[in-house]
């Protein structure tokens, strides 16, 4: 099986050691982008994330199994013999879809070589994400239209496109990390309430953001429970942002999305037979862009999610300029 922990950065987080398959440092203040390191021989990125705090959390994906590592200075990976963990590196560019294409076809070439066929969660982080590039074009937009062709090019060896988080980090470059199994089967979920991101017209950009709304992941060798990892949520009803100026409509109908996202009425209808409540959400992380809003944030979302749920809450910039926050969560 695999699980996620949060915990607290410490120097060199991440003991114990033993089935630790990466982690993720949401950092605080560093002004350089993202840095991709072996830390005790862990594959680990450190994303420049939180504006407002200086200390970040960790995040952690343990496995069962022995551990094995490789990797070199743009990709580094670890995987147990039912999971893989691989996160990827971008340095700072004029423009990003090169090499954004050519770093995912590597990643997509791994999961294939070392038999993870199914890729079931990615995360993706873009340095100035709504700043344009050399070109005038949206760092993010950018970013898609790699990604996009990364996709078309490897879909034949991929099963589906799974949830992703697209989001903001300090500094420049971008980075991303997924998780992939070998045996398991998910089911890409999209939502009712919103046109696909696939779909999206190019008034968005000039190729649509590469992820489904949510994946559930079944059937691991050792995993008889069903995982459901939901994608960044946002306040976007069919394709348009909703309530651009308003914090408290934008929570409303990001968590309205999610709970529909997850409801047996939703979920029945890409063959998935359960239910799933916002009560049994972990492991959220809340992206919001103005320090100003949280108060409010952190308010709509003591009130939606269990009062014991891990959230983690980051100040960053979104994907679309009009969007103030962003919701991704686990159902463990
Ligand atoms: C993405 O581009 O992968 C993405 C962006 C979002 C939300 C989810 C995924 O704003």
């Amino acid at each position: 099986m695999i699980n996620c922990s949060f915990v607290e950065t410490t120097r060199d987080a991440a003991a114990p050691r033993s089935g630790l398959l990466g982690q993720v440092i949401y950092g605080g203040h560093a002004q350089r982008g993202a840095v991709l390191e072996r830390l005790q021989g862990i594959p680990s990125l450190r994303l420049p994330m939180d504006r407002a705090q200086a200390e970040g959390f960790t995040e952690i994906w343990r496995v069962d199994g022995t551990v094995h590592e490789g990797g070199d200075e743009e990709l580094l990976y670890a995987h147990d013999g039912e999971f893989l963990f691989c996160a990827g590196i971008i340095p700072p560019a004029p423009r990003y879809a090169d090499a954004t294409r050519e770093l995912y076809l590597r990643a997509f070439d791994l999961v294939e070589r070392l038999g993870y066929p199914t890729i079931f969660r990615i995360w993706n982080f873009i340095g100035g994400i709504n700043a344009d590039n050399a070109d005038g074009l949206e760092n993010y937009r950018d970013f898609c239209r790699g990604r996009a062709e990364a996709f078309e090019a490897g879909q034949s060896r991929l099963h589906g496109m799974p949830a992703a988080t697209g989001i903001g980090m300090a500094g420049a470059g971008a980075a991303f990390y997924l998780l992939a199994c070998r045996s398991g089967a998910a089911a890409h979920i999209e939502n009712t309430r919103q046109v696909p991101a696939w779909q999206y017209p190019t008034q968005y950009g000039p190729r649509p953001p590469s992820f489904a709304r949510a994946s559930t992941l079944q059937g691991s060798s050792d995993q008889a429970s069903r995982m459901l990892f939901v994608s960044g949520t946002a306040s976007i009803l069919g394709h348009e942002t909703v309530h651009p100026d308003d914090i408290d409509g934008q929570c409303r109908v990001a968590i309205d999305n999610i709970a529909h996202l997850i409801s047996r009425e939703n979920l029945a209808l890409h063959g998935v037979a359960t239910a799933h409540a916002l009560r049994e959400l972990d492991f959220i992380k809340v992206y919001y862009r103005h320090g100003r809003d949280l108060a409010s944030i952190r308010a709509a979302c003591c009130h939606a999610f269990r009062p014991d749920a891990q959230i983690r809450y980051i100040e960053t910039d979104i994907c679309r300029a009009d969007l103030l926050v962003e919701i991704e969560a686990l159902v463990p």
